[in-house]
């Protein structure tokens, strides 16, 4: 996908699900076109792609934990079957989508809509695991449509049983849960010992809590409807919080929930106490589920500011890079014309040219050109190899190619003017997020006027 049709693409999306954040994307075409022109991002390039623009919600947990279910309630649509046996095999990425119907694609189509942060994901998947490259026996697309899902991504994950689970399926949970904003795992009340956290499960946990962003993974304890028959809830949640302990999730976001249209309490006593406990932690999950988005749309405009921070950093040394080229190439020249030149007098001496004044001439231009091209590759691609940073090199390597004249290296950057351009960009991020700030007051004040 070019990068124009990135731009029109997301601003399709944008104007659909977050209208608020169509505007950014005009900022993202400046910044990317001052980039180019700097030569730090190629013309095929955006700064647009290497950034997702909808937060994703990772659902994970044990099989029959309730997940699709979950999701179901949550869209208030029936979009993935359940049932007591393992039933997903895969895992589903839905979003929003203007039709009525609900439309199921293979994983591939991923890679086609900029919505989603797996930029390029078969080849990830690929790269994964180079033995099974059908990105479709691991992923489907789900498009639905419900003002729930506007805006954001939702991911159900087949269930985590010991022993069946293939590598592919781990290393592709470890992948999601590093993309996700937001990550719920999981766990079934009626199994809620430690014997449950078999294998696959441990490596979800102990994935779950390295990540530098553990604050992010929502650990839930669902179906706890079950309790009711004994009434042991304290019991379970305790029981269940201490097999998370010794895993070593000693502090974290715990909850404890269960599906209201599945649950068949007898007790109105105990389901009324159940379903108090219930409301409390649902809400502050969707809490969580909504904030989200507000959150992603900070961190995009947030971007912008970094980027061009970035960029101004990055030309004072990618001119040092090119005012040394050129000071190196000139040198190089000199001594050149003095060897070839002094080379073809002596020539010219020896040898009678004088009835061709024309070829001496061109003799002359051919091996001084020949050389000079050639030595002109060579150092640049040794002071390339020397750069760290690969942008900085990406940049240096498009002035210094045999086509530009390295006379006019890094002249044409002027310093000033970008940092002026770039300026203006961060102050229209500032506005933006301050948009953002009014925005996010008023809802809140919304919902306080509701709510009383
Ligand atoms: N009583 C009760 N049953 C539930 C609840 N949530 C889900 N179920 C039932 O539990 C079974 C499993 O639910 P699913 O939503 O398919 O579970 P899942 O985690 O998606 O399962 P896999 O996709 O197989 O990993 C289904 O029969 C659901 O009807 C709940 O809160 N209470
Ligand atoms: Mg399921």
């Amino acid at each position: 996908m070019t990068p124009k049709e990135r731009y029109i693409k997301l601003k399709e999306h944008l104007a659909e699900e977050n209208p608020l954040l169509v505007e950014v994307i005009d900022r993202y075409r400046d910044l990317d076109t001052i980039a180019r022109s700097i030569g730090f991002l190629d013309k095929n390039e955006t700064y647009t792609a290497s950034i997702s623009w909808w937060p994703l919600i990772a659902i994970l947990g044990t099989f029959s934990a309730g997940k699709s279910s979950f999701i179901n309630e949550y869209l208030g649509k029936k979009v993935q079957n359940t049932g007591n046996q393992a039933v997903d095999d895969k895992f589903t990425v839905i979003c929003y989508s203007k039709n009525e119907e609900i439309t199921t694609l293979p994983g591939v189509a991923l890679d086609a809509d900029p919505r989603f942060p797996f930029y390029n994901i078969s080849t990830q998947i690929e790269k994964l695991d180079p033995n099974d490259k059908n990105i479709n026996r691991y992923l489907q697309l789900k498009a639905v449509k419900s003002d729930k899902i506007k805006g954001k991504i939702l991911i159900d994950s087949p269930g985590f049983d010991a022993d069946v689970q293939r590598d592919a399926i781990l290393r592709i949970t470890s992948h999601i849960i590093d993309l996700s904003d937001l990550v719920l795992i999981f766990f079934d009340a009626r199994h809620p010992e430690p014997g449950a956290m078999r294998d696959t499960l441990n490596h979800l946990v102990q994935t779950a809590i390295t990540h530098t962003d553990a604050d992010k993974v929502l650990y839930i304890l669902n179906q706890i409807d079950t309790c009711a028959k004994e009434d042991n809830l304290e019991e379970i949640i305790g029981a269940w919080q201490r097999a998370l302990s010794q895993k070593g999730i000693v502090s974290g976001k715990f909850y404890a929930i269960y599906n209201e249209s599945l649950a068949h309490i007898e007790d109105p006593e105990l389901a009324q106490r159940l379903k108090k406990k219930k409301d409390e932690d649902l809400s502050a999950i969707t809490e969580k589920m909504e904030k989200v988005i507000i959150d992603r749309a900070y961190r995009i405009a947030k971007n912008i500011e970094t980027r061009a921070k970035e960029i101004i950093e990055q030309i004072e040394p990618l001119k040092e890079k090119l005012s040394t080229f050129k000071i190196t190439m000139l040198v190089i020249d000199i001594v050149l014309i003095v060897i070839v030149g002094g080379i073809s007098y002596y020539l010219a001496n020896i040898i009678d040219f004088s009835y061709s004044n024309y070829l001496f001439i061109f003799l002359f231009f051919l091996i001084f050109l020949t050389a000079h091209f050639k030595l002109k590759s060579v150092i640049s691609s040794y002071m390339s190899k020397k750069i760290e940073n690969s942008t900085i090199k990406k940049a240096f390597i498009k002035h210094t190619r045999w086509v530009k004249p390295y006379l006019l290296a890094g002249s044409f950057l002027n310093r000033k003017k970008i940092e002026e351009k770039l300026s203006s960009l961060i102050n229209a991020s500032k506005h933006f997020i301050q948009k953002l700030n009014d925005q996010y007051i008023n809802l809140k004040k919304e919902e306080h006027i509701t709510e009383a």
